[in-house]
């Protein structure tokens, strides 16, 4: 089964051009790749209309990820535009004969949206593939860069959980005469390009890694603990004795704290090896192999392996669960314990923390930074927490 939906648009022709190398490039793509279903449209190069369609081919597949693609013919290799901004400022008529200039595209929105692709890594395999691949600052100002803001005005507006952004496709050497200078890219290749930074994002989201541009954090919902009841039973009868124990642990875990709707889940094992991995797998979870470690608090162990963890995304159809596992007597597998025991027994600690989270989620412009500005602050819980244990004599 595929898990994810990936739309991918190319333009149609403009400027007396009898044919468009977005379109043929993402035309020219397989129906569907690993864990990822593509769905194709092709666009009209409109102010007026190239939205209107995007919008209709988002609500018929309802996609994870969009990617439009369009021409930048004075480029030589795939750029993987940054930032959009809020303008049209047309150098010539589109199809429908609009040159909107200096004409702003919403003036409810922000001036710019940067693009929520993971850049970075999408130039780092193309180029690794041996084909030419850069950021680029600038998307124009034209029907692209139009498309691309509205794309994203849309995400972070209506669709947090949908990612998206905009690559711009040099002309193919097929088409260019022999007096340029651009060294061009073979139309397959382009093809090829489009195809890596789909996986990319695909593997992106896949992982966890991507959590959307905004964090939604909820009132506490007493049906939680339940929830986790039943997966940890069939993580029990799935893992047997290679699971020392399995805990329900993050905020999800403390009654009356405001959380994500994910569940936290730890299962405590004696090595992180194949035979858990073969059996955590067969469950149909799937492993998100750059996760290997957690965050270390300032002043604890410098030792790696109090750290390391495997993290597991949950199976297909399932309800969202983040699971950990962490080998037995090593600090990060009692912090959680810990954290929560300590949560659990001093409510108001719990409930400032719960309004921290709220305010941070409201307020942070980017929400892959959540956790850089949540962890500290979680540190500052535990340091108390610890002064709780030894005076109690907390034990998990
Ligand atoms: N390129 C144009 C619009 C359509 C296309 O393929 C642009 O860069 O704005």
């Amino acid at each position: 089964m595929k898990n994810l939906t990936a739309l991918i648009t190319g333009f149609e022709p403009f400027d007396n051009s009898s044919s468009n190398p977005s379109w043929l490039a993402v035309d020219a793509l397989p129906d569907e790749i690993d864990s990822c279903k593509l769905v194709k449209a092709r666009l009209p190069v409109s102010f007026k209309h190239a939205f209107t369609e995007l919008e209709k081919a988002i609500a018929a597949c309802r996609p994870d990820l969009v990617i439009c693609t369009g021409l930048a013919d004075k480029r030589s290799g795939i750029s993987i535009e940054r930032v959009a901004i809020n303008i049209d400022d047309a150098r010539i008529p589109d199809n429908n004969g609009d040159q909107p200039i200096d004409s702003i595209i919403d003036y409810s929105a922000p001036n710019a949206y940067f693009s929520c692709l993971p850049n970075r890594k999408i130039i780092e395999n193309i180029t690794q593939a041996g084909l030419p691949a850069t950021i680029s600052d600038s998307a124009g100002t034209y029907v692209c860069n139009h498309i691309m803001f509205r794309l994203l005005h849309l995400i972070t507006s209506q669709k947090p959980q949908m990612m998206g952004g905009f690559i711009h496709v040099p002309s193919p050497s097929e088409t260019l005469t022999s007096n340029t200078a651009l060294p061009g890219m073979q139309l397959a290749d382009i093809t090829r390009s489009l195809l890596i930074a789909i996986q990319t994002c695909s593997d992106h989201i896949a992982s966890g890694i991507w959590k959307g541009t905004k964090i939604a954090i909820q009132p506490y919902d007493p049906s939680w603990p339940q929830s986790y009841g039943e997966i940890s039973e069939i993580l029990r009868n799935g893992l047997g004795n290679l699971a020392l124990r399995i805990d329900h642990i993050g905020s999800t875990a403390v009654p009356g704290l405001a959380a994500k709707d994910i569940i936290d889940i730890q299962i405590t094992v004696s090595a992180l090896d194949d035979r858990v991995l073969n059996a955590i797998t067969a469950l149909g979870y799937s492993r998100a192999d750059r996760v290997v470690c957690d965050h270390r608090p300032p002043g604890m162990s410098a030792d790696p392996l109090d750290w390391q963890k495997w993290f597991f995304r949950a199976p297909h159809g399932q309800r969202r669960t983040n699971t950990h596992v962490r080998l037995v007597g090593r600090a990060n597998q009692r912090y959680p314990l810990l954290f929560r025991d300590f949560l659990r027994e001093h409510p108001a600690t719990a409930k400032a923390y719960g309004e921290l989270k709220k305010r941070l989620a409201a307020n942070i412009a980017n929400s892959s930074m959540y956790p850089d500005v949540k962890d500290p602050a979680v540190d500052l819980i535990y340091f108390a927490a610890e002064k709780w244990a030894s005076e109690t004599g907390w034990k998990s």
